[in-house]
């Protein structure tokens, strides 16, 4: 008997569509459902939310049907979190989720064999400072009718963070489904300096998918049926908090811009198209030592930006937001008058630059892509190690060390690591076939500092194509078992990915 051939679904032409006719869309602010016993000790009353994952349909533009996502709420993204630094919450992360998923699965990849369930979720809150048994571990999935219970103690520095799913072997779908949303963490040194605040705030959540000519998704597969997976994936639609090309009235003031790419594997190069300047005053875990001046921005998944735009050079005009040449999404500046109420100072918060004579470990740790006879990329690597094999990444609680990011592949990885923030120290382009072949690290060229928007305190760092990325990072918060991997999710669920395990001082 002869197999049906599966069809691939056609691809819509973006550019058919009309540009900035939907309004840019912000995700409610979850309202707790009550207060519950904290499990610390002693225990508190903290705000307890009940959050669930469920199949749902959404426009994401005016000439479209609606899309059929997957969310943490009635809408996608899921709703944003607000809270304040040492207070506490609860999340109750539930599965509602249908049994089937609507996303090619590859049974062939680790964690997603098939004797494990289609639908799995678990979630972690990236950025956050969290005990192992709420960080979301990978395999710590839940099928749907099931629920965890999580606590965040938020006991870190204001940083807009986001909640994602992690299941293993299916990150990149569950993630492209539309399971994440933004969680805002505040404190007294942020809301001291005055910055716009209030509606002059807006989260910008930035994600590319492949919608078809019917609006739906459409994640890609490789030619080979037994094994669906593809090495990355970028979509023709980019999509901000939900909208493809959205537009946003603004006033002729300053506004603050929460920037995240939540893309599974685009890096972006945004810019305005009259190549209008802005500031950037944070990175991934909080504010900059002082805003730094930027005509363009390059952000790689995992990664956030904290951004100011002053928009009364503006009066009466339309800007685009744009990634190279495409076009995102569209601020309409009113031309009345407006009233500056906020303001940007010269310095934000002080960051310590940790000495290097401060670690007390430095680990050389390899990027690594095996390509099959085809020569495409069949998996990658942290270190040339599975998931699986035995951990080897122990850092001591309290101590500091170095991870020295050797890349000899030809992508930039964006590495994050779990529980952690860390400072970069230099990128230096190196040699790699001397050190695949005689394990030397022979330098081409200086090392060069972190850029000054990259000079903060950061959780995902773009480790660049053959170059050698250096980190110190303080092993600080819980003991315990933790991940780090790309956030290019293609890559970590195939499987560049790694255990580390924080262990106590012998
Ligand atoms: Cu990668």
């Amino acid at each position: 008997m002869a197999h049906a051939v599966p069809t691939m679904p056609v691809a819509l032409d973006v550019n058919t569509l009309a540009q900035f006719v939907d309004p840019l869309p912000v995700p409610e602010i979850v309202p707790p459902q009550g207060h519950r016993s904290s499990p610390t000790d002693p225990p508190k009353s903290v705000p307890f939310y009940r959050i669930k994952a469920q199949a749902i349909a959404s426009k994401v533009h005016r000439d479209l049907p609606p899309t059929k996502f997957w969310s943490f709420g009635p809408s996608t993204p899921g709703p944003t979190f607000e809270t304040r630094a040492g207070e506490g919450l609860l999340v109750e992360w539930v599965n509602a989720l249908p049994n089937e998923h609507f996303l090619p699965i590859d049974r062939t990849i680790h964690g997603a064999e098939n004797d494990k369930p289609a639908v799995r979720t678990v979630v972690h809150l990236h950025g956050a400072k969290t005990r192992p048994e709420s960080d979301g571990y990978p395999e710590d999935w839940i099928v749907p009718g099931k629920s965890s219970l999580y606590y965040y103690p938020n006991q870190q520095d204001a940083a807009m963070l986001w909640y994602h799913d992690h299941a293993i072997g299916i990150n990149r779908l569950n993630i492209y489904a539309g399971l994440f949303g933004a969680f805002f963490i505040r404190d007294g040194v942020e809301e001291a300096l005055n910055l716009p605040k209030g509606k002059y705030e807006l989260p910008l959540l930035l994600y590319d998918r492949l919608l078809t000519r019917d609006g739906q998704l459409l994640y890609p597969v490789s030619p080979d049926p037994e094994s669906p997976w593809v090495s990355e994936v970028s979509g023709n639609a980019i999509l901000v908090n939900g909208k493809l090309f959205p537009y946003l009235d603004v006033e002729p003031r300053s506004y603050r811009f929460r920037l995240l790419n939540a893309s599974n594997a685009r890096i972006y190069h945004l810019s305005f198209a009259n190549d209008a300047p802005f500031h950037q005053i944070g990175t991934d875990q909080g504010l900059l030592p002082a805003p730094v001046l930027l005509r363009e921005l390059e952000i790689a998944p995992g990664e956030r930006a904290d951004l100011v735009v002053d928009f009364s050079e503006h009066r009466g005009a339309q800007l685009v937001l744009k990634s190279d040449a495409l076009v995102i999404m569209q601020f309409r500046v009113s031309a009345g008058k407006a009233i500056e109420t906020s303001s940007l100072p010269s310095a934000l918060r002080p960051i310590a630059k940790i000495p290097e004579s401060q670690a007390v470990e430095t680990r050389l740790l390899t990027l690594d892509e095996f390509v099959n006879k085809a020569g495409k990329p069949a998996m990658l690597l942290l270190n040339a190690s599975h998931w699986k094999l035995p951990v080897t990444e122990k850092p001591v609680l309290g101590s500091t060390e170095i991870w020295t990011l050797i890349n000899p592949t030809n992508d930039t990885h964006p590495i994050h690591l779990h529980l952690v923030r860390f400072q970069i120290l230099d990128r230096q382009p190196y040699e790699p076939w001397l050190f695949q072949t005689k394990r030397q690290l022979h330098f081409i060229g200086p090392p060069e500092p972190p850029a000054p928007n990259e000079a903060g305190w950061k959780d995902t760092v773009q480790a660049y194509s053959r170059m050698v990325t250096r980190i110190i990072v303080p092993f600080e918060g819980f003991l315990g078992r933790y991940v780090w991997h790309c956030h290019i999710l293609e890559h970590e669920d195939n499987e560049m990915m790694r255990p580390f395990e924080v262990i106590p001082r012998a």
